[in-house]
């Protein structure tokens, strides 16, 4: 279908004469939505979905919807290059050339001194595709060295070597359309309820058509994704390679495999064999812990000859056993031929927006361009040919965590970070940030102010991002998108492709004269017609393609050839291995690698929620977002919190063997008893402490090289700090989160964020209550040195202070007696104020509870969902009634599950009454 890049409005829905409409990409999950940009006077005034583009036909979650939300040109953005003069002193705003200048000299420096491998870049999956192939270039091709990593080692790497091993390359087989098509959908260690809402929209859609299908949701978590499914298999962490290869014993004992397609086109399959001739369902039921009625069932719902899909994420990927856990699922569908069909294949949905194009633009240490490898003398010739260079480095590259220890090591002295967050996403933080404290020089490319990671640079680069960049994104389904720049960046921000570029020309014309005119790139489409070139006569082959075709006929899916796009691969069954068949690989089980023991008796799992993102510099600045979770805590089931002695809300230190953290408890019944969930957004810029990846293992796959951020060992315990202050400032988020943020240095538990009210809110607790002058000092801070109604007793360590503006609230703070807070809360999110503020206050009244809003478009709260359930709604009465669920849909899932809780309670009690 045409697409055109830039359309005029039509003067409906209050168009304005000169506005104008751009085609672009959505900037988060792999899904790869595609998105309506609508700009006026150089802003975006609107995101919405684009019916045209074939991932999303229009529709967007909850975090596409708010995009428009989380553009800025402010103080939230990094607008200027920063240079520090030594560690120590505060970052002064520079000329952007004088910065490229620095970087330049510091990087020639550098190699000239101790070698290229003294180089390290860590990357990101959120880059476009020409971002990564000037990145690649420079870093390899010019300063000559293969230490060129991003955080898709976090994220991807295990789907990319599950892949390679058995299929022969990495490439996911399936498509979206296969979503409608499939019989039975086997998601492993997916919460695409969360993590690729829409995609989860069309299962529900999907299934809704065809009621025979078969959903079989493995996670060890009861999620939403998982209360959708007709069989939930809670196993245990990390025992999912056990769980196939028992799926795989059953349908070899009951005939379920497809034996013709084994013998034309596969190896390996008898050594397989003996090794699952040892996972019966009776002895993987004690492994995995679940029924092994349930693993048959799975099995032959698999095995049923229909067309059986798989779709998996970091369940699988974040693990030491990350390859194997892939090459065990895509062993279920090589051996019933479940591959390369209409519904069929083992489909891995990426995470990032443009995970995909790293891949192929070959942006990590283990791949070079067009799905190639740096260890191989062929493939190096092959890409330093096409890029006009005598040769490429042979010598390894270290990979996203093997970079960090190198710092440590002293062998990589300076770090070049663009478009990730290290100090807060990478494992085990309290070395990450040791190796950002030791590394000689620290460059960190960043769009948004406030990361983590910031304050380790010793150079700023402003970088633009989303809508201002312009480039290419392929997604989980290998389509290659076009996106488009809406408005100009702010500042001196510039595109990452840009700055790379130069920085490479800069540090050409001191180390390598000749080398210069391999970044004379005029625009991106240059860079991308040299990108495609490298993909020529592989196995990706999508050379034919150029921006005008992106633009003139929308997204294409890889291979594509003679004009025409492939939505499915390996349909004649002939991989693309040496000897054209795939291959079965003899895995077999073995536990996480951090032990469980007396002391650390407790798995741990972090993942994600329906409305963050990451570390959250973006979505922290949609309020819209903030409303479905607003604070992070720690989840448990109801009987371990009882067992423990914690009530839901109470604090709760968490230890594991490298770190802690404090946070509030939450009780979870869709957690196993004795199991640990975190969220894994929030970092120290948001709490106290290192964040969630102070708990983190460092554990990593072999293959793969992924860290295992699904597993530590961990213990909990109730936090003595009874004294606790909560406060709320309107404002705006950013700058309020600058100015509380060193209290988050100061207490064992502090919270500072975004609020779900507008504003910010902070939240600390003690031991005991801290000095007069303290307690002062953190009235000041909220602008509640002078308050309009005063309610302190400072002798009880208590201190209540309310100022009101126009009418509404304009800040609060309660140290000592947080009996108000809920009621003030409310008030602030705009709700009624309460009769008196000072009766209030005194704990005389109390006002209405507070409660989480579940649907974001909308505005629909729990409490009231709760109260229609109470009223006898179902799902489409409670969207006809309160409207919940009716925008986008990502919060149906959740609605859906509080239906399902509520009536479970409504049968035990109905079962408890006498008869
Ligand atoms: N809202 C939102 N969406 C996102 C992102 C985001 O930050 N926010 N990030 C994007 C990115 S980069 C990624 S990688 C994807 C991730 O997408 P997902 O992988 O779907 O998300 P997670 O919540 O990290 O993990 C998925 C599930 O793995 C389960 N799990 C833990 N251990 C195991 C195990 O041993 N076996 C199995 N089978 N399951 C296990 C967890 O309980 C969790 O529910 O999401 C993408 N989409
Ligand atoms: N415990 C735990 N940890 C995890 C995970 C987990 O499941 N559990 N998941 C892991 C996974 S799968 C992933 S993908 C990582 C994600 O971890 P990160 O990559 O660290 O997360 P982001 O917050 O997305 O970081 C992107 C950064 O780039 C900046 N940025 C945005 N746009 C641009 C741009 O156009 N250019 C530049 N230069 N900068 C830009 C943002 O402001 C942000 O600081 O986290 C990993 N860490
Ligand atoms: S599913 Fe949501 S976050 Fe993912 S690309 Fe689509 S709109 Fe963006
Ligand atoms: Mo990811």
């Amino acid at each position: 279908m045409p697409l055109r890049r830039i359309v005029p409005l039509s003067n409906e829905g209050g168009a304005h004469e000169g506005d104008r409409e751009l085609r672009s990409v959505c900037c988060y999950c792999g899904t790869g939505c595609g998105v309506r940009v609508q700009v006026r006077d150089g802003a975006v005034l609107r995101v919405r979905g684009d019916e045209d583009h074939p991932a999303n036909h229009g529709k967007l979650c909850s975090k596409g919807l708010a995009l428009a939300d989380t553009v800025r040109r402010d103080g939230a953005r990094v607008l200027s290059a920063q240079w520090r003069e030594s560690r120590g002193a505060a970052h002064q705003d520079i000329a952007l050339d004088q910065a490229l200048d620095i970087a330049a000299q510091k990087l020639a420096d550098t190699i000239l001194t101790h070698g290229p491998d003294a180089l390290g870049f860590y990357l990101s999956g959120q880059l476009l595709t020409e971002d990564y192939a000037v990145f690649n270039k420079l870093a390899r091709a010019l300063a000559g060295t293969n230490n060129i990593d991003t955080n898709s080692r976090l994220c991807m790497s295990s789907a990319v070597s599950g892949y390679k091993r058995t299929l022969g390359a990495d490439a996911p087989p399936a498509c979206y359309d296969d979503l409608d098509l499939a019989d039975t959908v086997l998601i492993a260690g997916s919460n695409m309820a969360y993590a690729h809402p829409v995609l989860f929209r069309r299962l529900e859609a999907a299934r809704a058509r065809r009621p025979g299908m078969k959903v079989i949701v493995v996670d060890p978590r009861r999620t939403d994704t998982a209360a959708f499914a007709d069989l939930h298999l809670p196993i245990a962490p990390g025992t999912d390679v056990a769980l196939f290869h028992a799926m795989l014993h059953v349908m070899v004992r009951e005939g379920r495999i497809n034996r013709a397609y084994i013998d034309r086109h596969t190896d390996g399959f008898d050594t397989l064999m003996h090794t699952v001739e040892a996972y019966p369902p009776t002895v993987v039921q004690d492994i995995c812990g679940v029924p092994a009625a349930d693993i048959i069932q799975a099995a032959r719902w698999f095995g049923s000859g229909g067309a059986a899909l798989s779709l998996y994420t970091m369940g699988l990927n974040q693990s030491t056993q990350g390859t194997d856990k892939n090459t065990a699922l895509i062993h279920l569908h090589l051996a019933t031929g479940q591959i390369g069909k209409p519904g069929a294949g083992p489909f891995s949905l990426t995470g990032q927006p443009n995970a995909m194009g790293g891949r192929e633009a070959g942006g990590m240490a283990t791949l070079l361009p067009g799905h190639r490898d740096p260890a191989v003398a062929q493939d190096r010739a092959e890409v330093a040919a096409l890029w006009g260079v005598d040769r490429l480095p042979d010598t390894p590259g270290a990979t996203a965590l093997e970079l960090f220890d190198a710092v440590l090591e002293g062998r990589v002295k300076v770090l070049w970070i663009a478009a990730t967050n290290p100090a807060q996403s990478l494992p085990d933080q309290a070395r990450v940030r040791a190796a950002l404290e030791q590394a000689e020089f620290v460059i960190v490319q960043e769009a948004f102010a406030g990361t983590e990671t910031l304050p380790y640079a010793d150079l700023v680069l402003p970088a633009a991002t989303w809508p201002e960049k312009s480039g290419t994104v392929t997604n989980s389904e290998r389509r290659v998108s076009r996106v488009h720049a809406a408005v100009s960046p702010p500042g001196d921000a510039q595109p990452d492709w840009r700055l790379a570029q130069a920085v490479a020309q800069r540090l050409a014309a001191r180390i390598a004269p000749d080398k210069a005119a391999a970044f004379a790139y005029r625009d991106e489409s240059e860079v991308f017609a040299e990108h495609v070139r490298t993909t020529a006569g592989r196995d990706l082959d999508y050379s034919a393609l150029d921006y005008g075709i992106l633009d003139r006929d929308g997204p294409q899916q890889w291979p594509y050839r003679a004009g025409q796009g492939t939505a499915r691969l390996y349909a004649d069954g002939a991989f693309p291995t040496p000897n054209g068949r795939a291959r079965f690989c003899d895995v077999r089980y073995l536990p996480p690698a951090d032990a469980l023991t007396p002391d650390f008796p407790m798995p741990l799992t972090t993942g994600r929620l329906r409305d963050h993102w990451h570390t959250m510099a973006r979505t922290s600045l949609a309020r819209v977002l903030t409303q479905h979770v607003e604070e992070p805590w720690l989840s448990l089931h109801p009987d371990t919190l009882q067992r423990l002695g914690l009530a839901s809300g109470a604090l709760a230190r968490l230890r594991s063997r490298r770190g802690s953290v404090v946070l509030p408890v939450q009780a979870d019944e869709g957690l196993q008893r004795g199991h640990a969930f975190l969220p894994m957004h929030w970092g120290s810029a948001y709490m106290a402490g290192l964040g969630v990846n102070a708990l983190a293992s460092p554990a990593t796959d072999p293959f793969s090289r992924q860290p295992e951020l699904k597993f530590s060992a961990v213990a909990v315990e109730p936090a003595a700090l009874p004294w606790q202050a909560s406060g709320w400032l309107q404002g705006d988020s950013v700058a309020l989160r600058a100015r509380l943020a060193p209290w988050l240095r100061r207490f064992d538990y502090a919270v500072v964020l975004p609020s779900s009210a507008g504003g910010v809110r902070i939240r600390v607790a003690a031991a005991q209550a801290p000095d007069n002058d303290v307690l002062a000092e953190l009235a000041q801070s909220l602008d509640l040195c002078q308050a309009d109604v005063v309610f302190d007793d400072l002798a009880q360590g208590k201190l209540r202070r309310v100022a009101v503006a126009e009418g509404g609230l304009r800040a609060f703070l309660l140290a000592g007696d947080l009996r108000a807070q809920d009621a003030l809360l409310s008030w602030a999110a705009g709700g009624k104020a309460p009769a008196s503020v000072s009766a209030l206050l005194a704990g005389r009244i109390s006002g209405p509870a507070r409660s989480r809003t579940v649907c974001a478009c909308i505005g629909v709260s729990e409490s009231a969902i709760l109260a229609g359930i109470a009223r006898g709604c179902d799902l489409d009465g409670l969207k006809s009634t309160l409207g919940c669920g009716t925008g986008c849909g990502s919060c149906v899932p959740e609605v859906r599950a509080l239906i399902a809780r509520a009536s479970t309670r409504v049968d035990i009690c109905q079962a408890r009454q006498p008869v």
